[in-house]
């Protein structure tokens, strides 16, 4: 649908994507394929339709005057980093500001941004601060269909709905998440690029103690095919969302997301949930397993080593003429 009129503003990449699926939800090949942990887009949920009328004005006029987080760039990509890692992190340079404004500030800001520099991207957990009307439009959100999905797939408990704002052209890097997430669209359309968990070797994260932790290092742009060979191979997933669209987006899956230009601004909400228990271990395990265990091993290496710094000779000790390929 929102792909084959929009794709004059959708830029091409270095790496071939095939469509994620756009289904019904009664078809059973939409619960198959969450039960699976595989992405989805959900065309009839009605999980936010009664959030579908948000537009900035109406949010303006009820959201609440609390301080919401805005991010500020002064290009289009709005790179998240963990604030507790900066400072253990020499030479990092912040990606991106971090803003507190009342949701009129961000309105302004909004606006005026338009000519392309000072983009900004508001990401503010809905909470008790907002309007009356809003808490009416919140709990008509379909719960009954996301909550009865939390429950086949024993998912944990819901952690949060992050409201997000974003310009046009806004761009989300690559990386994954620890949660699992029913991504809802409300207005504009957003392109989703994704990768299955078996493409870490792919997509060259940062090491987990650094401030960019499961981001991927490589500039889609300008990919550094030197330093990230095995980019080259990267095997994609892709679809735009737009108003009503529910993407199922998996834990552990890489995700790029760019609001499309030229189409105006992008409203989405967040269902954010837990990681279910882990329950019987089979082998081999499975990809997500396996980044899971990397990421223990690499947290232990690290504090046992007690300094960052010596993370990387120590790791090329382990494994360079062991377990990697002998020279030919
Ligand atoms: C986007 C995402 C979002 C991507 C941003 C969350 C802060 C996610 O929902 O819409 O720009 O990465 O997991
Ligand atoms: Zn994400």
């Amino acid at each position: 649908m929102a792909k084959e009129n929009k794709n004059c503003n959708l830029k091409e990449y270095s790496f071939a994507t095939e469509e994620i699926p756009r289904l019904s939800i009664n078809n059973p090949e939409t619960d198959k394929r969450i039960a699976d942990g595989l992405p989805v887009v959900i065309t009839d949920s009605g999980l936010v339709q009664s959030a579908l009328h948000w537009d900035l004005d109406y949010l303006q006029e009820n959201i609440g005057d609390g301080k919401f987080t805005v991010y500020k760039s002064n290009n289009k990509r709005f790179q998240y980093f963990d604030d507790k890692k900066v400072d253990s992190c020499k030479d990092f340079q912040k990606p991106m500001e971090h803003m507190d404004l009342t949701f009129s500030e961000f309105v302004s800001k909004l606006k005026t941004a338009k000519a392309g520099k000072d983009r900004v991207y508001l990401q503010q957990a809905l909470n008790e601060g907002v309007g009356k009307r809003i808490v009416t439009d919140f709990l008509g959100f379909n719960w009954s269909w996301v909550t009865e999905q939390q429950k086949k797939n024993k998912f944990g408990a819901l952690t949060s709905n992050l409201l997000l704002i974003g310009m046009e052209g806004n761009v989300t890097p690559a990386h994954y998440d620890e949660q699992e997430n029913f991504f809802a669209q409300i207005r504009g359309y957003k392109r989703f690029i994704m990768f299955h968990p078996d493409q870490f070797k792919c997509m060259y994260p940062y090491p987990t103690y650094h401030p960019c932790d499961r981001q991927s290092q490589v500039d889609f742009d300008n990919p550094d095919f030197k330093r990230f060979p095995k980019f080259k191979d990267a095997k994609g997933y892709e679809t735009v969302v737009g108003p009503g669209d529910v993407l199922f987006l998996p834990m552990y899956w890489w995700h790029h997301v760019e609001s499309v230009p030229e189409q105006g601004h992008t409203i989405s909400v967040t269902f954010w949930y837990k990681a279910g228990p882990i329950g019987n271990i089979n082998y081999p395990l499975s990809p997500q397993q396996k980044v899971s265990m990397m990421r223990n091993l690499e947290k232990m290496i690290h504090q046992a080593l007690n300094n960052a710094d010596e993370v990387p000779e120590f790791m090329q000790n382990m494994v360079l003429g062991r377990y990697t390929d002998p020279p030919s």
